[in-house]
């Protein structure tokens, strides 16, 4: 369909001598067919390239429909039928809509987004998502989340949801409950799967989860299925990194069981997506680049009998060559706009459509919005194997809503009709409801045995039931797993270990274990070496599709990089967003899957929370559950590698995830103590919880665990007293907080303050401020809404209730950390930290650069002190010089 023509006048060639070519060509594929065709044109490129005459590369293809007319196929479906339900749940999905901004205006809401979604999402639907059932896992889709109405809508129809929920759309907080803006699972744990709507998030989550389901069935942990995985996506959306990020890695794994459907409506929020270019084409060069398999359905029927009239290829050109700018303007033209712009640039052109009348040129329809063209896509796209496909379908944004927004640059936010514009949208879709009920703008639902309730009833029927619809279906663990930890209780014999040494033994354990070594998930972003983790590399090798394809150069040595089919480590390379993908797919097989699979993904900790916080964010809505594991963390605890690297923020960051678990533990005892009770309360009591666990690679001999119950509650609950001063007489007392690390440096200040100052101080591992936090927010919640009741008290408050003297805290993390319960202890709390940027150096520099260290811990207590008025400031001088403390010193937070 190129121009040969005009290419021949140009480049002087016979038209003739082309035409023969086309001609041999078309024999060749007519009676030896396409892979003979595709060889041939294989050979000629070879060939041509051989005699320096190579084709220039081109990666798209012309501008028009992937599949041809004629191997469309047959629509297997009622369309009729299926049109007018299609109408109905868009009249709810705008009547949601509307009648939640009439209630308050500032409410919100989108209708544009789906009504130009409706048809792909339609032919979804009725005719290719799969249900979860006993049989079968069913699919994975991820919806674009602005069109959540049409999903709710559709529900509605089903049954699923009431006209109340609707009417509450937006307002969940109403007596009677209502529908969360997007998909969240957290709100609507029984209805949404997949949170959607921070953009480009679902596109990554979606390869990994296409990923991940061939890793269970690679390691015989699910049957092998056909699942698929389709995402839905917005065009604009392409724009996030995170989007294209990872599409080499979906074609490189031969991820025929993913399915991205990318609504092309040429419009984000604020315009035009590539006004001055065209999404379709450079979406379409990208994918195939990355080896995917691309169908591009752009035009609807309507346009067949007029490419059928373009032998010259002049239209296809015409159309190629437009900009989306001018393509968006074309929709909300007049049909003499259309003849001009579109066919007026050639006489030929004109005279194809002049017997089509401008009506009949204006309301030409685009591929995404006919069902037959959509569904021979998503056919072609399911049939497809050995490479991901991705459906670039060209749809209208705000689709049927006419002048009040179909192709507008407002139409995003369009939320307000009036009543002309909500009586042209009812005629146009034909819905059963009168004038006078038009300001009303009800939801309308046919009765139970109307035909279109039963064929949508059916069509869900045959299809395994409703989607999205989630359900856990894993069995809780047995076994309580003591002797798989109780080793690591008993310190290391004065052996130096780090706790990331200690964590990758527990991790080893916990492989070998019957119940849960299957489960284990390691995930890493190429930083197992870093991690002392290379022992595992040949424990359970590393996930690979292909297995091992090339000798590994040190397959000689006893710790080989061993790639297997079955291989257990999901070694990522460096992608932590890709990584995260990961673990949010393993922390969420429990539902998805019903699969109790125990992601522990670790990595650098400054490149977690910092950098991909929005991705776990979705974890928590998702009520993932696993560990992540903050690497080389502490700021003055990995040493040299300065300011990108030092981690003195995460345990901050972890602080606005409601169902994260932040610890910083100190010894092996207290991360076994940690572990064994995440793995029980998420994986025995069911809780959509995950942890978070700051490892650092200093090492030291690890001690035991002290004696007492209260230990290991202490530990879970934030803070435990870990060795007490003996010295009971003395009048000067202190209380010393350390975490991670630099409970070691608190530990030498107990002893400098006793042996040089008479102090007597008791230190504590406080393993989580977080945990301290959210219990004194809790506590305080309830003491205010129970006024007349006997106070609860804090947990640290009741842990310092009868403690002495004056507190400090010393943390490799910011200042804000420890002040954070300073309220609910009982005294003034001096707190050190690591507020700054980083530094190149060795820890004990860090550790006097950020003012966290021994000497500068017994400073702060002697300071405190000095403010009670115990001691004489002439003390508190003479320890600064003793100490060896510059006073003129860089402040590390200006510096
Ligand atoms: C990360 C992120 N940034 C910004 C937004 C706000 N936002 C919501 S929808 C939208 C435009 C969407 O355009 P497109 O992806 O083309 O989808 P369409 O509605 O056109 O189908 C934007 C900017 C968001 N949801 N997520
Ligand atoms: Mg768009």
């Amino acid at each position: 369909m190129t121009d040969n023509s005009g290419v021949a006048r140009v480049m002087g060639i016979d038209p003739q001598e082309i035409q023969e070519w086309i001609e041999s060509f078309d024999a060749v594929l007519k009676e030896e067919g396409q892979e003979a065709a595709t060889v041939l044109l294989d050979r000629l490129r070879s060939r041509a390239q051989k005699l320096g005459a190579g084709p220039a590369f081109t990666a798209n293809t012309p501008y028009v429909n992937t599949i041809p007319v004629e191997k469309q196929g047959v629509f297997p479906g009622d369309q009729e039928i299926e049109r007018r339900i299609k109408s109905l749940i868009r009249w709810n999905a705008l009547a949601m809509v509307v009648r939640a901004n009439r209630v308050d205006h500032s409410i919100g809401g989108h209708i544009s987004t789906y009504a130009s979604a409706a048809t792909l999402f339609e032919i979804g639907f009725n005719h290719f998502f799969r249900g979860r059932t006993d049989e079968f896992e069913g699919d994975t889709v991820y919806l674009q989340g602005h069109a959540s109405p049409g999903v709710y809508s559709r529900a509605f129809l089903e049954g699923r949801l009431s006209a109340k929920q609707l009417e509450n759309f937006r307002r969940e907080l109403r007596p009677d409950g209502g529908l969360t803006s997007y998909p969240h699972p957290w709100l609507m744990p029984d209805f949404w799967e997949y949170p959607t709507v921070s953009m480009g998030l679902s596109p990554l989550m979606a390869i990994y989860q296409a990923r991940f389901n061939r890793y269970l069935e690679d390691r015989a942990i699910k049957p092998k299925t056909n699942a698929k995985v389709w995402a839905f996506l917005g065009d604009g959306e392409t724009d996030e990194p995170e989007t294209l990020g990872a599409i080499t890695l979906a074609s490189r794994e031969n991820l025929d069981n993913l399915i991205f459907v990318i609504n092309c409506n040429l419009q984000r929020l604020d315009g035009p997506v590539r006004g001055n270019g065209k999404i379709v084409q450079e979406l379409e060069a990208a994918f195939r680049g990355a080896g995917w398999n691309v169908i591009k359905v752009l035009w609807g029927s309507d346009w067949d009998p007029l490419f059928e009239r373009d032998v010259d290829g002049l239209l296809v050109k015409g159309l190629g060559e437009m900009v989306d700018g001018e393509a968006q303007k074309l929709v909300v033209e007049s049909g003499a706009y259309v003849r001009q712009h579109v066919f007026g640039t050639d006489p030929r052109l004109l005279k194809m459509v002049e017997n089509v009348p401008d009506e009949a040129l204006r309301t030409l329809r685009v591929g995404g919005h006919d069902p037959r063209k959509v569904y021979a896509a998503y056919k072609s796209a399911v049939e497809h194997t050995g490479s991901p496909t991705v459906v670039l379908a060209r749809t209208i944004k705000g689709y049927g809503l006419g002048e009040s927004g179909e192709g507008r640059n407002i139409t995003h936010q369009q939320k307000k009709l009036n009543e002309e514009e909500l009586r042209e949208f009812r005629s146009r879709f034909g819905i059963p409801i009168n004038d006078e009920q038009l300001a009303d703008t009800p939801f309308y639902r046919p009765s139970e045995d109307s035909r279109e309730i039963q064929y949508l009833r059916a069509r869900r029927q045959e299809l395994g039931g409703y989607v999205p619809s989630r359900k856990v279906r894993s069995k809780p663990l047995v076994a309580d797993h003591d002797a798989l930890f109780r080793e690591f209780l008993t310190g290391s014999d004065g052996r130096e270990v780090s706790t990331t040494m200690a964590f990758v033994g527990m991790l080893r354990q916990m492989l070998r274990d019957p119940e849960i070594g299957k489960l284990v998930v390691p995930i890493v972003p190429d930083e197992a070496r870093t991690f002392g983790m290379e022992s595992l590399f040949r424990q359970v090798g590393i996930y690979s599709s292909r297995g091992q394809l090339y000798e590994p150069v040190d397959q000689h040595t006893l710790l080989y990089y061993k790639e297997a089919k079955d291989g257990q480590i999901l070694e990522e390379g460096i992608t932590e967003a890709g990584s995260m993908a990961s673990f949010i797919a393993a922390g969420s097989a429990y539902a998805t899957h019903g699969i109790n699979t125990i992601p522990f993904f670790i990595y650098y900790s400054m490149f977690g929370l910092q950098r991909i916080s929005d991705f776990i964010w979705a974890a928590a809505d998702m009520r993932c559950r696993g560990f992540l594991l903050g690497g080389t963390a502490g700021r003055t605890t990995l040493a040299g590698e300065g300011l990108q690297h030092q981690d003195g923020n995460s345990h901050i960051l972890a602080l606005p995830i409601p169902t994260l678990w932040a610890y910083d533990p100190a010894f092996a005892y207290e991360i076994a103590v940690i572990i064994q009770e995440g793995i029980r309360r998420m994986y025995k009591d069911g809780e959509s919880i995950f942890y978070y666990i700051t490892v650092m690679n200093e090492g030291y001999a690890m001690p035991s665990m002290p004696p007492g119950p209260e230990v290991r509650e202490g530990i879970l609950k934030g803070m435990y007293k870990y060795r007490l001063s003996e010295n009971k007489k003395s009048k000067l007392r202190a209380q010393i907080f350390g975490s991670g690390a630099i409970l070691r440096e608190a530990l030498k200040a107990q002893e400098l303050l006793e042996e040089k100052y008479g102090v007597a101080a008791d230190v504590w591992s406080v393993t989580s401020y977080k945990a301290l936090y959210n219990d004194g927010i809790n506590t305080e919640r309830w003491n205010l809404l129970h006024p007349a009741e006997k106070p609860r008290v804090p947990y640290v408050s009741q842990c310092l209730r009868d403690a002495p003297g004056v507190l400090v805290a010393a943390t490799d993390y910011l200042k804000a950390l420890p002040n954070l319960v300073s309220k609910w202890v009982p005294r003034r709390l001096a707190a050190l930290g690591t507020d700054g940027f980083g530094r190149s150096d060795g820890r004990e520099a860090l550790r006097n650069f950020f003012e966290v260290d021994s000497r500068f811990i017994t400073l702060a207590t002697l300071h405190e002190l000095l403010q009670d008025g115990k001691i004489e400031a002439t003390v508190v001088e003479k320890a600064i010089q003793d100490l060896g403390i510059d006073t003129e010193k860089a402040n590390p937070l200006l510096t």
